[in-house]
């Protein structure tokens, strides 16, 4: 990669999916007859708390079930050695890029394995289930809810992502549809500031036309071939 130093690299729901998490597209309308939208915003937790907890519950136990794949190894590696800044953003809640042994990883829409406390908001690392209203171990409310950011609520470490973007000179994308913002809108932003853009992925995302290459394929296969 000639000259190229700080790079950024953002994943998807795809780079999970050979690892055996269902990606969005897929769990979509599946999970108990509810879109993912619906049971992912403060709407429907407020709704009825149970159901989304059941389904936050089963998915961090879900997690602990499955491994990274060569994917998630393959960017663990180039984090290990590329001595300039490196930044991998992800989507994803699950913790498969730090288990492949990554270092340099923001999860912008929060983690599976942490509990944020509607009360004190405070977010402390957490593996049990959420549904028995366990109590904040900072102010004991009963006030736990996952720690993931649902659709309406802000991502997390926004300035850190666009400091990020400024300084990059590789952008790239790896399996996620373009189809959420302000995620989506990377891309488009990076290439403005002036990176090159590239895009991994299964098949080509919404925001496909802003990549100055996209390769279609299994990230297991793709990722490892691009980082060596
Ligand atoms: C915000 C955590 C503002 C929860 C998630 C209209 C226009 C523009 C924007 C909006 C709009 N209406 C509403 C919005 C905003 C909204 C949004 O973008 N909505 C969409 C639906 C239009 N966004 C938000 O609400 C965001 N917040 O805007 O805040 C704000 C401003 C001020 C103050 C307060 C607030 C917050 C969005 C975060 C929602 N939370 N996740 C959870 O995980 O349960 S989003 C969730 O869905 C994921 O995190 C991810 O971001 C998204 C799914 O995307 P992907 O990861 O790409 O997954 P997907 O299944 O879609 O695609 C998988 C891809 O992989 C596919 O392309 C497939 O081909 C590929 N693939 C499959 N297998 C493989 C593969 N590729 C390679 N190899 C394989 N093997």
């Amino acid at each position: 990669m000639t000259n190229i130093r700080n790079i950024v690299v953002l994943t998807g729901a795809g780079i999970s999916a050979e690892s055996g998490i269902d990606t969005f597209r897929d769990a979509g309308g599946l999970w108990e007859q509810h879109r993912v939208e619906d049971v992912a915003t403060p709407e429907g937790f407020a709704r009825d708390p149970e159901l989304v907890q059941r389904f936050y519950d089963a998915r961090r136990e879900a997690v602990r079930k499955v491994s990274p794949n060569a994917a998630h190894e393959a960017l663990a590696r180039l984090d290990a050695e590329w001595e300039g800044d490196l930044l991998i953003v992800t989507q994803n809640v699950d913790d498969l890029h730090e288990r492949a042994g990554a270092k340099r990883v923001l999860h912008m829409h929060g983690e599976l394995l942490s509990a944020l406390c509607s009360r004190c908001e405070a977010r402390h690392r957490w593996s049990a289930p959420l549904l028995g209203q366990p109590s904040c171990p900072g102010c004991g409310e009963q006030a736990l809810r996952p720690d993931v950011v649902w659709f309406g609520e802000m991502p997390y470490e926004m300035d850190r992502i666009y400091a990020a973007l400024h300084r990059a000179d590789l952008f790239v994308s790896i399996g996620t549809s373009g189809a959420v913002y302000p995620a989506a809108g990377f891309v488009r932003e990076a290439r403005e500031l002036g990176a090159r853009t590239l895009e991994l992925n299964l098949e080509r995302g919404e925001g496909s036309y802003w990549f100055d290459e996209s390769r279609q394929g299994k990230a297991g296969k793709l990722v490892p071939e691009w980082v060596s």
